[in-house]
């Protein structure tokens, strides 16, 4: 069984992705980060960097005491491997699956990420910060676009968490100002990933979650104001 610590953001929704696809039994458990549960001592204690997604695997492969993972790449290499699917066995398929999830993690997901807090959340309007950010997500666009010329999937043939990786990223185009009839190849790979049985039933699975903002405006003073010295975690 699987643990899952999460609410229904673009890094939660990779997490239900492969568990969907994978077909694993999973319990959610809501971490509403807009309430601070991120900062509760329980969840603290294996997820200590504060953010969601994180798992607790209750029945690990090497039959040991429950495996705990965060950070969402992490959670799906780790699924990968335990379950053999969504990564291939071969040292070229795995290499090129883990160029494009790094990609994500270190790309994809941080400036898109600073393109929604500079563009919808900042209380005040930056335009440098602002262009800087759009414009960085367009570009990672124009690199995904020209990757997924001439292949179904980011790695090729075969669906992989890489793509799981992407996909929510992409889903909130319109708010990072871009538009997807630019790019025709990464339209045709988004529209093809939406259209996945497991993907429908993870966003579904997110729905329940979202009788309130992700961010409401008591939650932008504990999400947007933490330092070092300066969080719950801190007593
Ligand atoms: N690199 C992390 C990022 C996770 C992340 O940023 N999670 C956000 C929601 S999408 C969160 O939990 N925020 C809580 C906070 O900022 O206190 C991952 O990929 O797991």
């Amino acid at each position: 069984m699987i643990e899952l610590y999460y609410w229904p953001t673009p890094n939660g929704h990779k997490i239900t992705l492969f568990l969907e696809e994978a077909g694993l039994d999973y319990t959610i458990h809501p971490v509403d980060i807009s309430a601070g549960d991120q900062f509760k001592p329980d969840f603290l204690a294996f997820s200590p960097n504060n953010r969601m997604p994180a798992i607790i695997d209750t029945a690990s492969a090497d039959g040991g005491e429950a495996i705990t993972v965060f950070e969402s790449g992490a959670i799906l290499l780790y699924l990968a491997d335990k379950t053999g699917r969504f990564i291939p066995a071969d040292v070229r398929g795995r290499k090129t699956v883990t160029e494009w999830l790094f990609w994500q993690m270190g790309g994809l997901g941080p400036m898109a990420g600073q393109n929604h807090h500079f563009v919808q959340y900042a209380p005040e309007r930056i335009p440098y910060a602002m262009t800087r950010y759009v414009n960085e997500t367009n570009r990672l666009y124009g690199v995904l676009n020209r990757r997924l010329a001439g292949r179904t999937f980011v790695a090729g043939d075969d669906y992989s968490i890489a793509d799981m990786a992407i996909y929510p990223w992409i889903v909130p185009w319109q708010r990072q100002q871009q538009n997807l009839d630019d790019f025709p190849d990464l339209k045709r790979w988004f529209e093809a990933v939406a259209a996945r049985p497991a993907t429908i039933r993870a966003y579904a699975k997110g729905e329940p979650l979202r009788n309130r903002p992700t961010v409401t405006e008591e939650g932008k003073k504990i999400l947007f104001g933490q330092t070092a010295n300066n969080s719950p975690t801190i007593k």
